[in-house]
């Protein structure tokens, strides 16, 4: 964990909840290939540590992340790109398990923008400035953005946003629905609201927390009736659970459930 140049593993202070901040302060953060063999790793250990039952994702006051490194892509060739398949595994924020909250306060552009729509819940600063500005460098997003910026805000907007490389302020994103919540102040006040999230879902049971996160997941890529029925396997499924045994108890008991996590 030491060893990580270009993030840092912080105590959150919070049971359960593990609290990772990008950390290239002289590039505005900015996504380059050695960064997110350390994301991913941190993200792992996170996954495999049966204590953390939630992940808060964050940057800087002045950046989450300026995008993709430009000075790693400038001169990468097609065939290099698509051979080595640049970035496929910078997408393995969105295949966990443990929900993830983003915590964005200044730049999340282009592939800082994406990286913040694979987590599970954005929170921002009023004064974030989320972009896809990918057009103005004759490139597009490459990390979903085109397809998660459209589910969540419409095509319109998000056609707009893409086709002019405009710049998009966390209060406007929280008024669109892409971001759930937009408070005042700076990074410490967007990861407080963080934080406090992030213990409430790590205060419940992980059986129940992994299968409502996977439901959530199913309804971007199942129709109406599908998703429905989809949701209705996985809560029978839970019957089959410890802790919905305990949970259920515990109500009618009125007591305080203690979570087996089985
Ligand atoms: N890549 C590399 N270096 C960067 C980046 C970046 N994306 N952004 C900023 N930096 C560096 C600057 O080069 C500068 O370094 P130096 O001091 O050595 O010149 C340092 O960070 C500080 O930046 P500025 O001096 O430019 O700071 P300003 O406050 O004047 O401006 C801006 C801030 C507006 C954010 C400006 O830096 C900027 O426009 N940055 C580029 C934004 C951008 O175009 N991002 C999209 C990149 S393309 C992309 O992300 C493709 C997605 C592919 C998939 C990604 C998967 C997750």
């Amino acid at each position: 964990q030491s060893s990580y140049e270009n993030i840092l593993v912080e105590d959150s202070q919070k049971p359960g909840v593990a609290l990772i901040r990008l950390n290239r302060p002289k590039a505005l953060n900015a996504l380059s290939s050695a960064l997110f063999v350390e994301l991913n790793d941190a993200l792992k250990n996170c996954e495999e540590d049966p204590e953390v039952g939630a992940i808060v994702l964050t940057g800087s006051d002045k950046a989450f992340a300026a995008g993709a490194d430009i000075k790693e892509m400038a001169s990468l060739s097609f065939a290099d790109a698509y051979t080595n398949n640049f970035i496929a595994s910078w997408s393995y924020m969105s295949s966990i398990r443990t929900p993830v909250i983003a915590a964005v306060s200044g730049h999340a552009l282009g592939g800082g923008c994406e990286l913040a729509m694979m987590c599970d819940i954005l929170y921002a600063t009023k004064t974030a400035n989320f972009g896809q500005p990918e057009i103005k460098l004759g490139t597009i997003p490459g990390a979903g953005g085109s397809q998660r910026l459209t589910k969540a805000i419409g095509k319109s907007k998000a056609m707009e946003l893409i086709l002019t490389g405009n710049n998009y302020s966390g209060e406007q994103a929280e008024r669109d629905g892409l971001v759930a919540k937009a408070v005042e102040g700076g990074n410490k006040e967007v990861v407080d609201l963080a934080l406090t999230t992030a213990a409430k879902i790590a205060s419940y049971s992980r059986v129940a927390v992994t299968a409502a996160k996977e439901v959530v997941n199913k309804s971007q890529d199942l129709g109406i009736r599908e998703g429905v029925e989809y949701e209705r396997r996985i809560f029978h499924s839970l019957f089959g659970s410890q802790d919905q045994k305990i949970g259920m108890k515990a109500f009618t008991e009125k007591q305080k459930p203690k979570w087996s996590h089985s």
